[in-house]
């Protein structure tokens, strides 16, 4: 196969396990992060055991410059064969009122979340348009439905993940380009240990008493809305761990 599906946050998580459905049905894979020495190993991994071409490289989606120059400096044929974009990299930092939050902690998720996945949306479409077909997944959350209690702006800046998945649908509807919002319940993966600034003790009590989304659920859902016939797009999609049953009512069990 020569098409390539591009991740963004691929060192963890979803676009890990994202990351690795794709390589296992033959996709060749462009995979960004920070942390190179994590792609490094999942490059070598996919690349060993499933035979297809992995390219990484460090990349903090925040830098508008990095962003472009990571995606100029790809092998042209690299280039021309990106058929999905994962815009996946994000983050919640912090749990608290908008009075005692932290603006170094709202500076993060507001240009994670909505700076980086604008930046690297801008840099992949025009491939996408080029090569006449492409699909993009966004991945917002149920904090991009609903607002709950300190969620305030992670809330805000998956609502405006939702918003671009829209706004990109009616930009894109002319180019057969497919583009497919995520709205994830808890799921376990670093994602609350981010939250909480290195604090195990609390990120895993938030999955205690209720068997929450793993990170390979997600891949699962992905890689079955990326592999519908060319006429169906599977819009917007919420998954949520059977517990829960919006962004505030989880049903955890007593120990
Ligand atoms: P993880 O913390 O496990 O993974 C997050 C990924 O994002 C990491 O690979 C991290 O890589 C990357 N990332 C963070 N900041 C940047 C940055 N500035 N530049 C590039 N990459 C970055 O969490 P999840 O897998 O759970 O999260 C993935 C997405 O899913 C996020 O957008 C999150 O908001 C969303 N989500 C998560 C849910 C959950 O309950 N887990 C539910 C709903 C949505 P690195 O640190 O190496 O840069
Ligand atoms: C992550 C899920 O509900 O903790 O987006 O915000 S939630």
């Amino acid at each position: 196969m020569d098409s390539y599906v591009f991740i963004t946050g691929a060192s963890s998580g979803f676009g890990k396990a994202c990351a690795e459905i794709f390589a296992k049905n033959g996709y060749n894979l462009v995979l960004s992060a920070r942390r190179l020495d994590r792609l490094e190993k999942l490059r070598n991994e996919l690349q060993s055991t499933y035979g297809v071409h992995v390219e990484i490289g460090e990349l903090d989606v925040r830098d508008e410059i990095q962003v472009t120059n990571f995606v100029d400096a790809l092998p042209i044929k690299v280039q021309n064969n990106i058929e999905l974009l994962i815009n996946n990299a994000g983050l919640a930092a912090g749990r608290d009122s908008l009075e005692n939050g932290s603006t170094t902690d709202w500076n993060q998720m507001i240009d994670t979340n909505i700076k980086g996945l604008l930046f690297v949306s801008k840099a992949i479409i025009p491939l996408l348009k080029k090569n006449t077909r492409g699909h993009i997944f966004n991945i917002s959350s149920i904090a991009g439905k609903e607002v709950y209690q300190n969620g305030n702006v992670y809330c805000a800046t998956k609502h405006a993940v939702d918003a671009l998945s829209k706004a990109m649908r009616i930009e894109l509807v002319e180019h057969g380009i497919k583009v497919t919002n995520i709205a994830p319940g808890a799921a376990e993966t670093e994602f609350s240990l981010v939250r909480f600034k290195g604090n195990s003790t609390i990120a895993h009590s938030i999955y205690d008493g209720f068997d929450a989304l793993q990170a390979e659920d997600i891949a699962e859902l992905i890689y079955f809305a990326a592999t519908r016939p060319k006429h169906v797009t599977l819009n917007d999609i919420t998954i949520m761990p059977t517990a829960q049953a919006n962004s505030t009512i989880l049903h955890k069990k007593e120990n």
